[in-house]
């Protein structure tokens, strides 16, 4: 499987999913300019041209980070990234990773356009703290992960998108559960073999 990716992009979320359950990493980075590093046109890989884009081992590609996120996490049950099909656990899960994706993910997207005004950036910014406000009271019974005890795919999703707050100035110093869970996730070694891969901090 070779995962395209645009460093730190929210296809961070994907690749590290893909260490957590111990699949083989093969990574094509994406340029802005749509080329990948091995020269392929991106945008014959997926018309959407968005990162992630998973190349599974048949040939075909599938995007869109929640499909991917489970994809990869139902390929290898035992690490427990996801509960199995029909279980409540399940439909729980798959609710947060939408309410990251629609929620929180793309709420941040607009600000990274240098094109958006300082007005919209500031209502992003409100929405945002209403959002991780709810993050906040979810771990406010001392959970470790968004789920419980255990690392989930929407662990990865959120950490991923959250580490834009400081590069976009938005303000998290109202929720110390959040940064707590964000120091736990980048302390995690497939985290950190992840976040080295990408060039995104220094190896050790
Ligand atoms: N609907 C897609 C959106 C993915 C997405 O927003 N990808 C961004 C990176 S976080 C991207 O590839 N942006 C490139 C661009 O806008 O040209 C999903 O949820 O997977």
């Amino acid at each position: 499987m070779k995962l395209y990716y645009m460093p730190g992009a929210c296809s961070l979320a994907a690749h590290i999913i893909m260490r957590e359950t111990g699949q083989t990493v093969e990574l094509e980075r994406v340029g802005r300019d749509k080329k990948t590093e091995h020269g392929e046109n991106f945008l014959e890989v997926t018309p959407k041209g968005y990162v992630p884009a998973l190349r599974m081992d048949d040939g075909e590609i599938l995007t869109e980070n929640i499909v991917v996120h489970n994809y990869l996490a139902d390929l290898k049950p035992a690490s427990k990234l996801a509960p199995a099909h029909g279980t409540k656990a399940r439909l729980r899960q798959d609710e947060l990773a939408v309410f990251i994706s629609t929620e929180i993910h793309k709420t941040y997207g607009p600000m990274f356009n240098p094109a958006t005004p300082e007005e919209a950036r500031q209502i992003a910014k409100d929405k945002l703290a209403t959002r991780y406000a709810m993050i906040e009271e979810m771990l406010a019974d001392g959970r470790p992960y968004l789920t419980g005890e255990n690392f989930a795919t929407v662990d990865s999703y959120l950490f991923t998108v959250t580490r834009w707050a400081e590069p976009l100035k938005v303000d998290l110093s109202r929720f110390p559960l959040l940064a707590a869970f964000q120091k736990r996730v980048a302390e995690r070694p497939a985290v950190k073999a992840a976040l080295e891969a990408e060039g995104l901090v220094k190896a050790a």
